[in-house]
């Protein structure tokens, strides 16, 4: 696509915020509007507009305003945020979606980003090294609407041909966003807890083994998938992918080596029971056999990346 232009729906969540900041440095400033409901968590270097992920008409005029050709929607309500609504949780995450698939099918757009999750899969799912195709029961309403979403995207491909593209992205970890209602946020909670108090108590219990990913590596996968030929994106979807594999304890380590008097202690909540349902780990060669998808970073080189960008940024 020659002159890109780029709207994301849901810019200053916690995936928005980076997305933003890396398609700005890939493609310009100027083509890539930001858009929320919310303020931004940070300052923009381009175009920025209040939306409403669920009016119709409003995304409609912002397409038309900027001249946009492609959308990222990440508007969505998380795991432990959904479980509190259900029913909202639902209502958003899917009608967003309907609105984006809808403009892409009348040619509004030519392609449309939107992410899934490791949440689409359920107790009854193999837990270890989790293929692409497998059972997908699951058992919250972030799930449930994941799934159907996935199904969705698929269904407008075939069948009116949407270039739609998707991801299911494990828990996210990154120092320049906070991330908002997440069961997997406790890994990015530990971090400024260490620093700041030398010590954290994780919702989540010892052993809570969960597929995670370094922000990087996240981003560009995403900007990757979307770069790749139309005929290399055989998943219509969503694509398994995975960076490394840790339970708070294992997190905790890593932290130790640079904070070495840091204490985690452990009081499960409700999210106990979501991580409970989720993978350990997950099959990502689809993506990487497709479109060339390979993660930078293990465990060890995150936290090492995290401790330098946030000790200086909490301690100052
Ligand atoms: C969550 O914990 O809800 C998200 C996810 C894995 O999709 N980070």
């Amino acid at each position: 696509m020659a002159d890109r232009r780029i709207l994301v729906i849901g810019s200053s969540g916690q995936i928005g915020t980076e997305l933003v900041e890396g398609l700005r440095e890939r493609f310009g400033a100027d083509h890539v509007v930001a858009s929320d409901i919310k303020e931004p968590q940070v300052e923009q270097t381009g175009p920025f507009v209040m939306a409403n992920a669920m009016d119709r008409r409003g995304i409609e005029r912002i397409i038309d305003k900027h001249g946009i050709n492609e959308v990222y929607l990440l508007a969505a309500l998380l795991s432990a945020t959904a479980e509190k609504d259900p029913a909202f949780a639902w209502q958003l995450n899917m009608e967003s979606l309907f609105i984006v698939l809808e403009l892409a099918r009348e040619g509004k757009l030519k392609k449309v980003y939107w992410p899934s999750s490791i949440a689409v899969f359920g107790p009854t799912t193999p837990k270890d090294g989790t293929p692409q195709h497998t059972i997908a029961e699951p058992t919250t309403v972030y799930g449930i609407s994941k799934l159907a979403g996935e199904g969705w995207c698929h269904y407008y491909h075939k069948r009116y041909g949407v270039d739609v593209r998707s991801i299911r992205y494990p828990g996210l970890i990154g120092w320049k966003s906070a991330p908002g209602g997440g069961t997997t946020d406790y890994a990015v909670h530990i971090f400024h807890e260490a620093i700041k108090q030398g010590r954290y108590t994780s919702f989540l219990g010892p052993g809570t083994t969960l597929p995670m990913m370094y922000m990087p590596d996240a981003i560009r996968g995403t900007i990757e998938l979307m770069e790749a030929p139309a005929d290399r994106v055989k998943e219509r979807t969503s694509y398994n992918l995975a960076g490394f594999s840790f339970a708070p304890e294992e997190i905790a380590a890593e932290v130790k080596r640079h904070i070495p008097d840091f204490v985690l202690d452990h009081a499960p909540d409700q999210r106990q029971a979501i991580a409970d349902s989720w993978p350990r780990s997950i099959d990502d060669s689809a993506a990487r056999a497709d479109w060339g998808w390979k993660p930078e970073y293990d465990l060890a080189a995150m936290v090492d990346d995290m401790m330098a960008n946030l000790v200086p940024l909490l301690r100052g």
